[in-house]
């Protein structure tokens, strides 16, 4: 076929009907838009054509090179240091979320935990909701922050693995870590919460300190919302537990993998009180105990993103294992109190003020555009 021929036709049935004036006219402002363009570097021609709002614009950048999450001790000093800068920052930037008692972005994040709590553990969106938290707050710490690095996970049996004091861990470095154990407070018992929860597991006696932290980037760390429910301007609280040692080994991880549907390994995971003792999700609150031992303020501890972080690749390993049925259960109930149904891919993981739902569907697959990050 001769495309010239059919093209011809057009082009001088166009140039008889468009009165020269209007080509004049045409050509000046695309003139001038094209000159603004490239004497200015300004992005004239796509800010006409992007139409969408920012947020979104950025969530639906495609993933061409996912951020690796790593092990905090694998980090350099340089890439500690950076991310510790950047929970700081979260820190002093002011809140967005209008959740009660939330004056920064940090606190917007323990805010949301707070009031989500009872709807986000102990069924089955407990993992997807979490991945779906950390996502969101490591978007913060990147689009807010100028962090360019990944979020660390903490792979706690290393520590136990290691013989040595819970304590002695690099994520309570001084220097390069999170700090240490809370001051000592005479008689400690365990913290807000915390106290059923180790009794109904056959009371795993508390660690020592209870106080606030002392040292460290994190010494002093003021917090606005929690313990609990309560709205209090408080102290960063730890009370480091060697006796939570025996749920955290690196045979426990190891015992999740050969779990054939994710209903056991949710349940495995997750802990009590659906199961009689603990698990690795809560063992690993109660290791550091005080805020992270709050069931509500947990993320307060800035540890709380490394420990889900360490949660979230222990669930897309055992995804791997038998990626093409696993990457699609999903299963357990939608609230811990009936009328209950199972929750599907489609189910809702909502975020609050602080970024739009996505359903479970969207978070299965590690990495894909939504999350863009990957495990080493
Ligand atoms: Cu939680």
């Amino acid at each position: 076929m001769d495309i010239k021929q059919n093209i011809a036709p057009v082009t001088s049935t166009l140039s008889r009907r468009v009165p020269p004036w209007l080509i004049f006219l045409s050509s000046a402002i695309c003139g001038t838009l094209l000159a603004l363009h490239t004497i200015m570097g300004f992005p004239v021609f796509s800010m006409l054509l992007n139409r969408q709002p920012v947020f979104a614009a950025s969530e639906s950048t495609l993933c061409t090179t996912p951020a690796v999450r790593q092990e905090w001790r694998t980090l350099n000093n340089h890439q500690k240091l950076e991310y510790i800068a950047a929970v700081q920052c979260l820190h002093r930037i002011p809140s967005i979320s209008h959740l009660q008692g939330a004056k920064t972005r940090f606190d917007d994040f323990v805010a949301l935990h707070v009031v989500s709590t009872d709807a986000v553990h102990n069924v089955g969106h407990f993992l997807p909701w979490h991945r779906r938290f950390l996502n969101v707050y490591e978007t913060a710490l990147r689009n807010e922050c100028g962090f360019k690095g990944a979020l660390p996970y903490w792979d706690w049996s290393l520590d136990v693995a290691s013989g040595r004091p819970l304590a002695e861990s690099p994520v309570f470095d001084r220097v390069f870590g999170f700090g240490g154990n809370g001051a000592d407070i005479d008689g400690y018992e365990g913290s807000f919460g915390n106290k059923s929860m180790l009794a109904s597991a056959g009371w795993v006696a508390p660690g020592s300190g209870g106080g606030c932290v002392t040292d460290g980037p994190f010494a002093q760390f003021m917090l606005s919302v929690g313990p609990g429910y309560d709205i209090t301007d408080h102290c960063m609280t730890r009370a480091i537990n060697d006796n939570m040692q025996p749920f955290l080994t690196p045979a426990l991880v190891a015992a999740l993998m050969p779990l054939t549907t994710f209903e056991e390994f949710r349940i495995e995971l997750e802990g009590t009180p659906v199961t009689e003792t603990l698990r690795v999700h809560d063992a690993g609150h109660n290791a550091v105990d005080g805020e992270m031992g709050d069931r509500y303020s947990s993320p307060g501890d800035p540890l709380f993103y490394l420990h889900h972080a360490f949660l979230d690749k222990i669930w897309w390993d055992w995804v791997q294992m038998d990626y093409s049925s696993r990457v699609k259960d999903i299963s357990g109930r939608s609230t811990v109190n009936p009328p209950h149904v199972d929750v599907t891919l489609d189910f809702e993981l909502d975020m609050g003020m602080l970024a739009p739902p996505v359903t479970i569907r969207e978070v299965m697959d590690v990495p894909n555009q939504l999350l863009c990050h990957t495990y080493e």
